[in-house]
């Protein structure tokens, strides 16, 4: 698929008026979706959601317009897949290697109130190339009224644990940076990367976010709302199989440092995330799996 041709042998996925794999940025290829409430788009490029939609909605995910869409580079916003580490590692790419392999698309279904399901696995070469144990990943976006992800892990070993931090590394569009409350977090402890990684307890009952903010949050299992006063609207982040939530944002000067974001797109981005990083890692023992799950909504405030 390296040059921006679609194999036919991906159209049996297909499902007219549903479902459809077109060319996106860069040529890459990318399903379009369309469901009766909203529409979604995923490259196989990372299995990366760049685009939820509700009808009369503004988008759900933020996608920077100086976004990357080549092989191998991450591309800026949407839904990228962190596995198997999160944050740098020394030699390596940031965030795992999920994110910048192309996934198979291994089928897609439509339920008869018109759900539309679509099923990627990470392939198992994508772990050997980069000399890291193997593992079987699946990754399954729902499209209805609302977006739910699950990225499933399995520990294929019969002898040895598989231990990785995942995440997903969710951009939400917002109307503006300034009129933006987080709730759902107070009193959680939290690693604040942008002081030294210094460890801390959130106090605010509604975070505001006013300079480069980068925090971890351990031990985070419950739902988290962004209130979005400009655009009157509440975005839901529940969760099940996550013991971390991530708050970041780039602010002035980082954001003018990252090549593939546009100078003023802090103003209209907040990332959530929702994984297990850092002192939340996770270890399966042989044949063990986990799944991490993410749905998101949204209501009119
Ligand atoms: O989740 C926050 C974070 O780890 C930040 O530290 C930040 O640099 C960001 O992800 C983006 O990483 P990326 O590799 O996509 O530039």
């Amino acid at each position: 698929m390296k040059d921006g041709t679609i194999p036919e042998h991906l159209r049996k996925y297909e499902i007219p008026e549903r479902v459809a794999i077109v060319r996106g940025g860069g040529d890459l290829p990318k399903l379009s979706v369309r469901t009766n409430w909203s529409t979604a788009e995923i490259y196989l490029l990372g299995a990366h959601v760049t685009e939820f939609q509700k009808n009369g909605e503004p988008p759900l995910l933020f996608l920077s317009q100086a976004s990357h869409f080549a092989a191998g580079k991450a591309i800026r916003g949407g839904v990228p897949i962190v596995f198997p580490w999160f944050g740098p590692r020394e030699g390596r790419s940031q965030h795992g290697f999920a994110r910048v392999t192309e996934w198979e698309w291994e089928g897609s279904s439509a339920g008869l109130d018109g759900t539309v399901t679509v099923r990627f696995g990470l392939p198992e070469d994508a772990a050997r190339a980069d000399g890291s144990p193997p593992s079987n990943v699946t990754f399954t976006v729902t499209v209805s009224d609302r977006l739910t992800m699950e990225l499933a892990i399995v520990n294929p070993s019969a002898t040895e644990s598989l231990s990785f931090e995942n995440c997903l590394h969710t951009y939400f569009a917002i109307g503006d940076i300034a009129e933006v409350e987080i709730t759902g977090l107070q009193g959680t402890a939290f690693i604040d990367k942008v002081d030294n990684f210094a460890r801390k307890s959130e106090s605010a009952a509604a975070i505001r976010i006013n300079s480069e903010t980068d925090r971890v949050y351990l031990d985070a299992t419950g739902t988290v709302e962004i209130h979005d006063l400009k655009n009157h609207r509440k975005i839901r982040v529940e969760k099940s199989g996550s013991a971390s939530t991530v708050i970041w944002n780039p602010w002035v000067v980082k954001a003018r440092q990252i090549s593939d974001f546009r100078e003023d797109e802090y103003k209209q981005m907040v990332c959530v995330e929702s994984g297990n990083v850092a002192q939340n890692k996770m270890s399966l023992a042989p044949g063990e799996s986990t799944s991490l799950r993410v749905v998101l909504s949204s209501q009119p405030i």
